[in-house]
């Protein structure tokens, strides 16, 4: 069966510290309503802030919760990704993940296949990559993937609205599992040769996506394209209000508890934002009846 997998928030407090209680709350909820995987610091997770040392106190926070774990330990001090790789060794985990280098423009392709090298070397397992162009500027293609090989990528996560991109993927190393990272494209993934979805929306909405895969099964494909088309408005929401810091208010709002707060400089949402934000949640929810269904069952 796809995978649904959770890049999840990182919870702060509000002096700027990692609240690993909440993380762990969140998490343990995420699985009982039918999540499979959670990512680790991923960029729903704030992760190109973190540091690797609080990267690695989230680990050690969450393995008392789950190993259903993909650790995303990219960073662009090499050292501390080759510390964190040799460290998550330790870890019955699924794996550990990794952006490409990014922000410096024009990296020659045989620097970033040397990255991912090292980082399997230090793992001594095949990793995952975290592809998302838009915000690291390199676009880890079909071909580049292929030159690192099987032995070498466990899986990608594809952050592209680019579909035919993801299937490539496939088609090129059938053993690959390929994610799409992308909250408009459930439907898409479930329905094609894919392994599933890595979705920041699975924060708040989890019980939609495991509605949209059950839907799909059941051959109730109009229904299924209702439910995303739910989900891709509250994307667009938080969207509108930034998301990196909506997604925290969505998530408490949703899901009915506190997730802390993002850190600065992702600026947590104001309280008259708050409040806007939820009351335009609370009229979506109520004009579409299926998906009340499947969020209070
Ligand atoms: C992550 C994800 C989801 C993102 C997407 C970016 O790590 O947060 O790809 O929400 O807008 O996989």
């Amino acid at each position: 069966m796809q995978k649904i997998i959770v890049p999840v928030i990182t919870p702060f407090d509000t002096s700027g510290k990692v609240d690993t209680e909440k993380l762990k709350k969140h998490v343990s909820n995420l699985l009982e309503k039918g999540v499979d995987a959670i990512f680790l610091a991923g960029t729903t997770g704030l992760g190109p802030m973190l540091s690797f040392r609080e990267k690695k106190e989230m680990l050690d926070a969450l393995c008392g919760v789950t190993q259903k774990i993909i650790f995303q330990i990219g960073e662009l001090n090499l050292e501390n990704v080759l510390t964190l790789a040799k460290e998550a060794k330790d870890y019955s985990i699924i794996g550990v993940a990794s952006y490409p280098p990014y922000y410096f423009p024009n990296l020659p392709e045989r620097w970033v296949l040397s990255y991912y090298e090292k980082i399997y070397a230090a793992y001594e397992h095949p990793i995952y990559v975290y592809n998302y162009p838009l915000a690291t500027g390199f676009n880890v293609t079909p071909s580049v993937l292929k030159q690192l090989g099987e032995n070498v990528v466990k899986g990608i996560k594809n952050t592209m609205n680019d579909l035919a991109q993801s299937l490539e993927y496939k088609y090129l190393l059938p053993k690959l599992e390929v994610y799409t990272g992308s909250d408009t494209l459930i439907v898409s993934s479930f329905a094609s040769a894919l392994d599933g979805v890595v979705s920041g929306a699975g924060n708040y909405v989890p019980h939609l996506l495991v509605k949209i895969r059950e839907l799909l099964k059941e051959h109730k494909t109009q229904d299924a394209l209702k439910v995303q088309s739910l989900v891709t408005k509250l994307t667009q929401l938080s969207k509108k209000y930034g998301s990196l810091s909506a997604n925290y208010v969505l998530t408490e709002e949703l899901m009915g508890y506190d997730v802390g707060v993002p850190r600065e400089p992702i600026f947590y949402l104001d309280e008259q934002q708050r409040f806007s934000l939820k009351s335009e949640i609370r009229e979506l929810i109520r004009e579409n009846e299926l998906a009340q269904s499947a969020l209070f069952r």
